[in-house]
């Protein structure tokens, strides 16, 4: 089957880091030819500086698009529409391409109700399927690789100075530059116990850096006279590289909507920071990833997570109060991170899905 991914950038790395993933996997796991429409390569070029080696075509969106043929099956990423020429195409294809909208992932009651609806367009003989990814049986499941499993491997390299220090407590921190740094750092300074957090480029340091100032020395921030707490810039990874980081962290705090999912297949402890919209959406999608997540987890573990969560994603003025009771239940939270993990696992994967929801169709 031929497969044409559309995707735009409308900002940071999601949008691309999710059709690439989705891309990468149908090529591999699903012997699809795949094109992926792109209107910015730069962050692509990013998460996998190597993307040309894949087995996947890459190819500019322009309008109008240049296209040889309409592929069997037509993806437009978080509804990014087409271009026209390329729909007019669609509609007089014999039969029309199945077309799905992959849209935002939500952790919602209302996503089962709506994934595999139909849309009929309103000009042309064409209809759109919504395929919601999620976290039931009844949506579309996470993307998730069936052939490479991030592993802790290399921890040590991975962990930027090289040094083995069982004390110490690794941290990864990618957010949106709105997270309460100045309150989360305060938190670190009043425990006052060894941390290593490794800080991403964009945002993450943006951020840090307005709370903090410069970085002091070569190897970062220091939050304390001894050293003992660290700030580490670390560069952009490849994707693959990112999840290894994950895997061999003892707390990720992760953002949006890939880096997310990814936290939860590294099974460790994390923090979600949700992509910030209007009205609160990012509020209700924490409140039912929360409700889902903590079923089953061990009660004082739930506690402590619920409230360090709902702080960071608001006004951070109680973290010096919640990280304490956090950094307690780590171990208890990395159990339940595996069992949630082997939950997940039970679902088909996104990609699986969308091959099953198209055959079904034929
Ligand atoms: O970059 P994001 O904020 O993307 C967001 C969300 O997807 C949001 O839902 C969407 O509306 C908005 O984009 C437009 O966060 P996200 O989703 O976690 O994507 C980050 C990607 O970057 C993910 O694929 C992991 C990858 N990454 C690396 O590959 N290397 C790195 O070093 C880091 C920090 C991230």
């Amino acid at each position: 089957m031929r497969w044409d991914i559309f995707c735009r950038v409308i900002d940071n790395f999601g949008d691309v880091g999710v059709s690439w993933r989705l891309a990468r996997q149908l090529a591999a796991e699903h012997a699809a030819t795949v094109r992926l429409w792109l209107d910015d390569p730069a962050p692509l070029a990013k998460l996998e500086p190597d993307f040309a080696a894949f087995p996947v075509e890459v190819a500019p969106w322009q309008n109008p698009l240049r296209f040889d043929a309409v592929a069997d099956v037509v993806i437009e990423a978080f509804g990014c529409e087409p271009p026209e020429n390329y729909l007019q195409a669609m509609a007089r294809r014999a039969p029309p391409p199945r077309w799905l909208n992959l849209e935002y992932l939500s952790a919602e009651d209302w996503v089962e109700e709506f994934h595999g609806l139909a849309s009929p367009h309103p000009r042309l003989p064409l209809v759109k399927h919504f395929f919601f990814p999620g976290f039931t049986r009844k949506t579309g499941g996470l993307l998730r690789e069936r052939t490479r499993k991030a592993a802790p491997a290399r921890r040590e390299d991975l962990l930027a100075d090289g040094q083995a220090d069982p004390g110490r407590l690794n941290v990864s921190l990618f957010c949106y530059d709105v997270a309460p740094l100045s309150a989360l750092f305060a938190a670190w300074r009043a425990a006052a116990r060894p941390i290593r957090c490794l800080v991403p480029p964009g945002q993450p340091f943006a951020a840090t850096r307005a709370a903090l100032g410069a970085p002091r020395d070569a190897d970062g921030w220091r939050l304390d006279a001894a050293g003992q707490i660290r700030l580490v810039p670390i560069p952009f990874l490849s994707q693959h590289r990112y999840d290894e980081l994950l895997a061999a962290c003892d707390l990720n705090f992760v953002r949006g909507e890939d880096s997310f999912v990814r936290a939860q297949w590294a099974a460790r402890p994390f923090v979600w920071q949700p992509y910030p919209q209007e009205n609160d959406a990012h509020g209700h999608k924490l409140a039912a990833f929360l409700r889902r997540y903590t079923a089953g987890m061990p009660r004082e573990a739930k506690t402590a997570l619920t409230a360090f969560w709902r702080d960071w994603n608001g006004a951070g003025e109680e973290l010096p109060r919640l990280w304490p009771a956090l950094r307690q239940r780590l171990d208890a939270l990395a159990r339940h991170g595996e069992n949630w993990r082997l939950h997940l696992s039970a679902q088909d994967d996104l990609a699986s899905a969308l091959v099953k929801f198209c055959a079904a169709r034929v």
